[in-house]
């Protein structure tokens, strides 16, 4: 079947720049070989010409004021990709790194994930090329009341749904919403990761992470192992790999790295957790501080390991949680994994590891969740924010997160299941590519061509 060829040689010739994208697009369409042997009606139906296409991309100019009276200007973008399921959800993310591309890959994964969930979302995604480092609240505030300024028009509690993601958490949800009331004059669910007070979801701050967590213990239990006692490495320092950190600790397992952009924290007693959120949470500040509380702890400055990798992931350990960003974790450091004896990956980052590393953990047969498989509790307790909104209701924690783990078991079955349906048991990849296309695609034909 060319099909893959042939669309991902169409793509590239229209926007040629975009690699993270054709890099997910690829990993999705090689996966639904098999499916498509099977069932040609989705042939029949276009659904891959349609799939790869988003709905809608809105690309606009963001110009703020910065503290010394100067005006500067960034990208803004928000591609909603698919509404088959639900209204487009999917997070904001606001790093200097961000292009087209990233939005398109971000937006593309984002639709298979909440397909996963089972729950009524469609896929969207966006942010913008601003880099929130080193700037004052005042200069945050103003930019995100910028952003908004276009992106009002683009949502709504039933259209397009946005949330955090890298650089974007609660302090840019708040002004964003501040921005967005002011504008419309209305109070409703338009974002999601709210404050607890003003019509957030308790649990949803800690959702990815914990849920990353869950995954891993349902890989593990299907294996009849556990986490208890394993010695984790965890990437990233921000709101993700911070709750991974935690539902670990209270677990009984123990992480014992952490890493931001300067660098990579191995605390061998296990990552001091209230320390870590005081530093990233409150001061914002680099990781090597970590060393003024805990001076027997390692850092490792990033510049000091400029080979093919990261030295997060050249520790020995027993599982690993890459919670940073995408392309963090290359085909030399899984070979490292995997001689160090790693058995268990669970991706709380989107996209984390390369093709190349991918590959390896496939032919390894260890258990490894991808990333809209694993990190997918975090839009799923999103959608129970946006239910609590619309119903007026804010339910208690012990509901959200029984509601957490259900969503992460049933992902996990289903991966699962599709994996032997396809006679490739442990491959929770194609599991995940071909369960949450199915759902999407199934609703595209119910629906039409449109
Ligand atoms: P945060 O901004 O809270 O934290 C991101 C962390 O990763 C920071 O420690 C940051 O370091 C590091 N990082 C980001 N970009 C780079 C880079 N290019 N190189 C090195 N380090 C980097 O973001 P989140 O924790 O929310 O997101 C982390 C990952 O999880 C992303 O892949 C995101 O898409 C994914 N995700 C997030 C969800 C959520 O609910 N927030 C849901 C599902 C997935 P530094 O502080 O130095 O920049
Ligand atoms: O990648 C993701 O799933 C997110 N950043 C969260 C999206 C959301 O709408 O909560």
């Amino acid at each position: 079947m060319p099909y893959v060829h042939d669309t991902l040689a169409r793509l590239q010739q229209s926007s040629p720049a975009q690699t993270e994208f054709y890099q997910a697009a690829e990993e999705v369409l090689e996966c639904l070989r098999p499916l498509f042997e099977r069932s040609p009606h989705y042939h029949d139906h276009n659904i891959i010409e349609r799939i790869v296409e988003p709905e809608r991309q809105i690309l606009f100019r963001v110009s703020w004021t910065d503290d010394a009276g100067k005006v500067r200007v960034n990208k803004g973008y928000r591609v909603q990709f698919n509404s088959a399921l639900g209204p487009y959800k999917g997070g904001l993310r606001f790093h200097p790194s961000v292009t087209s591309g990233t939005i398109k890959f971000l937006g593309f994964e984002q639709i298979f994930k909440n397909a996963l969930t089972g729950l009524a979302i469609g896929g969207g995604k966006g942010g913008s090329d601003f880099d929130p480092k080193g700037k004052s609240d005042g200069e945050i505030m103003r930019f995100c009341q910028a952003f908004m300024s276009e992106l009002y028009r683009h949502i709504g509690p039933t259209t397009d749904v946005p949330a955090g993601d890298i650089g974007v958490g609660a302090r840019e949800i708040g002004y964003l919403y501040g921005q967005y009331k002011r504008l419309t004059g209305r109070y409703e669910g338009v974002l999601t990761g709210k404050g607890l007070n003003w019509g957030g979801s308790i649990g949803r701050k800690e959702a990815t992470g914990y849920g990353a967590v869950y995954f891993a213990q349902n890989m593990l239990e299907a294996r009849g192992d556990t986490l208890d006692g394993k010695t984790c490495l965890v990437s990233g320092a921000g709101n993700v790999a911070i709750y991974t950190i935690e539902k670990l600790h209270e677990l009984g397992a123990r992480a014992v790295t952490c890493s931001d952009s300067s660098g990579t924290i191995h605390d061998p007693n296990g990552i001091d957790l209230a320390l870590l959120k005081e530093l990233k949470e409150v001061k914002r500040v680099s990781l090597e501080a970590y060393l003024g509380a805990h001076p027997e702890a390692h850092y490792i400055p990033r510049a000091a390991y400029p080979g093919d990798g990261h030295a997060v992931w050249r520790i020995k350990a027993d599982a690993a949680f890459p919670c940073a960003t995408q392309n963090e974790l290359t085909g030399a450091d899984a070979a490292a994994l995997l001689d160090n004896g790693v058995a268990c990956i669970s991706e709380g980052a989107n996209m984390p590891s390369t093709a190349e590393a991918v590959d390896r953990f496939l032919e390894a047969k260890i258990a490894y969740g991808p990333g809209k498989a694993a990190n997918a509790g975090g839009v799923a307790t999103s959608q129970l924010e946006m239910a609590q909104n619309s119903s007026m209701q804010q339910w208690s924690l012990d509901k959200v997160d029984a509601k957490l783990k259900e969503i992460m078991a049933n992902i996990h079955q289903q991966c699962a299941d599709t994996a032997k349906e396809f006679g490739e048991p442990t491959n929770l990849v194609l599991g995940a590519n071909i369960a949450g296309f199915r759902r999407v695609a199934d609703a595209m034909i119910d629906q039409g061509a449109v």
